[in-house]
């Protein structure tokens, strides 16, 4: 199903190998838009939807998007096949779960033949945001605006890490 009102101004397309990936890639649409970036999102298989998910990459730059972001779990083939359709970066996110719980999908997307990156980011929540946040530093490249944002955001991550060294000092010693 796509969500055609965020489709028209995304620069950032999130595909997803199936909903049960949502609630952690909400993690990425929630970054992105943080920095006032409007993401497209989908959910399309590398293994189910095949030929959805080829059309929906080797089409995406026409529609404007600049970055994709990719999320599965198990045998995660889904942003390897996004990027064999596209020439855009393709950031991947990997998803726990499964008997390996992640690490099949870990080894899946980082283990790239040569040719064809993608780049993987943490499992999880973590790589959700960090995806994001990529994504926003390659389409910083162009537009002063978001550049700006990331140095602000660079600024409060420092600020809250001093605050909290701060909190813990405090605490010391020990008793
Ligand atoms: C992958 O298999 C999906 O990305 C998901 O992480 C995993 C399990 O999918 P469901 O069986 O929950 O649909 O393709």
């Amino acid at each position: 199903m796509s969500n055609e009102k965020n489709m028209s101004k995304a620069e950032v397309l999130i595909v997803m190998g199936s909903d049960s990936d949502w609630p952690i890639m909400q993690e990425a649409v929630r970054t992105l838009s943080s920095f006032g970036v409007t993401a497209e999102v989908r959910v399309l298989s590398a293994h189910r939807t095949p030929d959805v998910a080829a059309e929906v990459a080797a089409t995406a730059a026409k529609r404007g998007i600049k970055v994709i972001i990719a999320s599965a779990g198990m045998a995660a083939h889904l942003a390897g096949v996004l990027a064999a359709h596209t020439t855009l970066p393709v950031i991947g996110v990997p998803q726990k779960g499964g008997a390996l719980d992640g690490l099949d999908a870990l080894l899946s997307m980082v283990q790239m033949p040569g040719g064809i990156p993608v780049a993987t980011v943490a499992l999880g929540k973590a790589g959700a945001v960090n995806a994001a946040i990529l994504a926003v530093q390659i389409l910083a490249l162009s537009n002063p605006t978001l550049a700006q944002r990331l140095v602000e955001h660079k600024a409060s991550i420092r600020k809250k890490t001093l605050e909290a060294d701060e909190r813990v000092q405090k605490d010391l010693p020990l008793t």
